[in-house]
């Protein structure tokens, strides 16, 4: 049975038709392989309101990571779909991926696009999960496309399916870019979501928000996303949208249409809105410094984009926007981070109070958690965002140690806090006392976790291992540990003997090294254990064609 576009643009809306209401569901589908070219997409991979999935490389058929990762893989197809709009949307790495397929001896590698949409379906799912915690509810469909559009890696200047290169996106060959994780479950600026935050009427209605970024030197990305009426749903050149939305950006008195990108992939101001595909992005390169005044406008209502609410032309959308702030607000910021002194030295730290969206209600600071024995004092407080003030540290006989501090920042509406370590020393400190791998342990795991005892006055520690009692071929040399422990994040080699030692540090300077402790980390089967010699017992030379047991 073949499936139609319309069968699943219908079910991302409403998947069960015999229970009243919608009941959403987001179709994460591969598109074909179909070998690059142009249009070689089968059905129902043009459906409209779907997350159609490409394919990039990842491995040889061997299973070896190759280093060209954000080539397209010459199997997926390329769009667009027939009747322009640009597909797909997205793409992932699919070729080869470990997968379940058994040729006979387990598990086997898998090239195609199939393998390349699963990983934007789990991902998908993570996203929900991340979703639930923020608002607690589940993301429509389109709000799932609008997080994962904007922050797609960008593959210009990699290569499409036949060999070309790449430009930046969207196109109808990466689509918006290569699935990026990372930034839709823990984006480094703020992120403002509306999911159907209205549902437009009629052709005209405007829904508007002003932001400003949040991080000046980071890019605004905005990614409107719509799930449109089914509309014939056949296929073929006959445009297959419906109602058209239409996303703008003024900023600086220029305006930003959705999908409008000059050559280097940033918006640009002019052109004219899309009225084909129902994903509109703006990105605004970094600098930008004002405010920006976005726009969803209603450019066509004519069909029923929400069934079973309000009348039959009706359409409602999802909207992102990373790196953007919602409202006036300060920031704070202190610098050094963090600071150790030995004696009774006074420090001076920097806070810089930013301002967000031309807020310049006074900022009262202050200073808490301080140690008995110590005071502080800012040369200018409050401070008018944007503006600087100078914070003096004075000890007077302090207990040593590292003493966690948070500066506070008040205003009429609005508070921020940050925090920084103070580290007051008057010593070097002392040696530590190793607790494990206890001394001589076997079998220790090659990732191995190492702890000492806290010593008193310590800044941080500093730890060695390696493999001769005499501290002459380092294996690890660590500094600046502030726990008690430390798990390595490479492995030893298995089946070998190594010692370590463990030193502590301040402001003052270093301490002595602990007591050496040895040990040996677990053999692989077939390892020789440490200490041991190999003794070779037998030997078959099978290369040359010799039988075995001579
Ligand atoms: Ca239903
Ligand atoms: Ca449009
Ligand atoms: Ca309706
Ligand atoms: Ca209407």
């Amino acid at each position: 049975m073949t499936i139609t576009p319309a069968r699943v643009d219908v079910g991302v809306r409403d998947a069960d038709p015999d229970e009243p209401g919608n009941q959403e569901f987001s179709y994460i589908l591969s598109i074909m392989n179909g070998n690059g070219g142009m249009s070689t997409q089968g059905t129902p991979d043009e459906a409209k309101n779907i997350f159609t999935i490409g394919s990039t490389k990842m491995q040889t058929s061997g299973g070896v990571q190759i280093l060209d990762i954000d080539d397209l893989s010459s199997n997926t197809a390329h769009g667009p779909a027939l009747d322009g709009r640009k597909i797909p949307h997205l793409v992932a790495p699919g070729c080869y991926v470990d997968s379940s397929v058994d040729y006979g001896s387990g598990y086997s590698t898998m090239c195609g696009t199939s393998m390349a949409s699963p990983h934007v379906s789990g991902a998908a799912a993570l996203f929900i999960e991340y979703y639930r915690t923020l608002f607690e509810a589940d993301p429509s469909p389109a709000m799932i496309k609008a997080a994962f559009l904007p922050v797609a890696h960008d593959l210009a200047g990699n290569l499409d399916a036949d060999g070309g290169l790449l430009g930046h996106p969207f196109d109808s060959k990466q689509g918006w870019g290569r699935m990026n994780l990372p930034p839709v479950l823990n984006p480094n600026v703020p992120v403002q979501y509306f999911d159907h935050p209205v549902i437009f009427d009629a052709t005209g209605e405007i829904w508007t928000e002003t932001f400003a970024p949040f991080d000046q030197d980071k890019p605004v990305r905005l990614m409107l996303v719509w799930t449109d009426a089914p509309g014939h749903g056949l296929g073929g050149a006959t445009p297959a949208w419906n109602n058209d939305l239409d996303l703008s950006v003024v900023y600086d008195g220029q305006t930003y249409y959705g999908n409008v990108f000059g050559d280097q992939g940033w918006s640009v101001p002019g052109g004219s809105p899309d009225y084909e595909n129902n994903t509109e992005g703006v990105f605004l390169e970094p600098g930008i410094s004002g405010m920006i005044e976005v726009t969803v406008s209603a450019a066509n209502i004519n069909s029923d984009g929400v069934p079973f609410y309000g009348d039959d032309t009706d359409q409602d959308f999802a909207l992102v926007c990373y790196n953007c702030a919602p409202e006036p607000d300060f920031t704070l910021a202190i610098d050094p981070q963090g600071v150790s002194v030995c004696g009774l030295d006074d420090v001076d730290l920097t806070v810089v109070v930013g301002s967000i969206m031309e807020y310049d209600s006074p900022v009262t600071l202050g200073v808490q958690n301080m140690p008995p024995q110590t005071s502080f004092d800012f040369d200018v407080n409050p401070v008018i965002p944007p503006g600087e003030s100078l914070l003096t540290l004075t000890n007077s006989g302090a207990d040593p140690g590292v003493h966690l501090l948070i500066l506070t920042g008040e205003s009429v509406d609005k508070q921020q806090t940050i925090n920084f370590n103070w580290g007051i020393f008057t010593e070097e400190p002392a040696a530590p006392v190793l607790l494990f791998p206890e001394n001589y342990a076997a079998n220790q795991p090659t990732q191995t976790t190492f702890a000492w005892e806290a010593v008193a006055q310590a800044g941080n520690y500093h730890l060695q291992v390696a493999k001769d009692a005499g501290f002459s071929t380092l294996v690890v040399d660590i500094d600046g540990i502030s726990d008690t422990n430390y798990t390595l994040a490479t492995n030893l080699d298995t089946g070998t003997r190594y010692y370590w030692r463990v030193q502590a540090g301040n402001a003052c300077g270093l301490g002595n090294f602990s007591s050496v402790f040895t040990f040996t980390t677990e053999p692989l089967p077939g390892d020789c254990g440490p200490d041991s010699t190999a003794i070779v017992i037998h030997e078959s030379d099978f290369e040359s064609g010799q039988s075995g047991g001579r």
